[in-house]
């Protein structure tokens, strides 16, 4: 099924260019996704194709009116009615609105059509936001020109969620941002550039070994730039942390362990092993 994307904007030219490429404009091309981009200016509805004016009570800038906005989204909306039945959600790109993040570009991407209405100058008037019950979305905590950029940083984001839209190399290193982690560091060739070299486990071709210091460095980095998500990933994941503690737990006790036989091997003298051969109790053999 095609997701279509309304953008309704003041610069329709600057959405269609920049979706046209790469990626996104490759799924196009393969008919997964459309990019509709309708100029607000078609609907001022006047000789001069104004479609702002100054704001009530004063102060600096101008404001996009109603009544463009409205019928722009109306028109938009009645194809969308006869093609899918029921109206699309209307997402209006604001430093006020809800803060857009990896779980709603999930939650978007099960839509068939979205409408992404983008303001200028110091916005649209908020009775148009009203009539046609636009949802508030930012991006992030700073004030653009305008919400083009906000709208494609959206679509991009909803668009790769769409099946096909990666290939599957692409899709497999989604999973570390999916997971609620950030992403380890990652390495090509030469294994030794500018003097710094990889870390040799990544050399080793042990899979699992690989998996744990990935799941490791993921970990560490979450926990000290993003506390937020490092907290969020533990409450989420008890079962995978307890994993991981068992896991080291074990490691401690092979590391003590063999720097016991490395002291006594050492001192050359003779010490009390007689209970090696006794099992741990606390040694955890399930697989991992
Ligand atoms: C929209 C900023 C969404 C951040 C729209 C000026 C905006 C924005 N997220 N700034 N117009």
């Amino acid at each position: 099924m095609r997701m279509i994307f309304h953008v309704l904007t003041l610069f329709p030219d600057m959405v269609r260019t920049a979706l046209d490429s790469s990626v996104l404009g490759r799924a196009a091309r393969k008919g997964l996704l459309q990019i509709n981009a309708v100029n607000i200016r078609d609907f001022s509805g006047n000789i001069h194709n104004s479609v702002d004016d100054y704001t009530y009570g004063g102060g600096a800038g101008m404001l996009m009116q109603a009544q463009p906005v409205y019928d722009c989204c109306c028109s938009v909306q009645a194809g969308i009615l006869e093609r899918q039945k029921k109206p699309a959600r209307v997402l209006y790109m604001s430093p006020q609105g809800r803060t857009f993040d990896q779980d709603m570009a999930k939650e978007l991407a099960l839509e068939e059509e979205l409408i992404l209405l983008c303001g200028h100058y110091e916005g649209i008037d908020a009775r148009a936001l009203t009539a046609v019950r636009a949802e508030e979305v930012s991006i992030g905590d700073f004030v653009l020109t305008g919400g083009e950029l906000p709208a494609m940083v959206i679509i991009d984001a909803v668009s790769r969620m769409i099946p096909g839209v990666l290939g599957n190399q692409e899709s497999a290193d989604t999973d570390s941002f999916m997971n609620g982690l950030l992403e380890y560091p990652q390495y090509s060739r030469p294994a030794v550039w500018d003097g710094m070299e990889v870390p040799p486990v990544l050399l080793s071709g042990d899979h699992a070994k690989v998996d744990i210091w990935r799941f490791e460095q993921s970990l560490a980095i979450t926990k000290e730039r993003r506390p937020d998500l490092y907290e969020k990933f533990v409450r989420d994941n008890p079962g995978l942390m307890e994993e991981r503690r068992k896991r080291i737990e074990r490691e401690r006790r092979i590391e003590e362990r063999r720097r016991r036989k490395e002291r006594q091997a050492e001192n050359g003298k003779k010490e009390d092993n007689s209970n090696d051969h006794i099992a741990d109790p606390s040694d955890d053999h399930t697989p991992h």
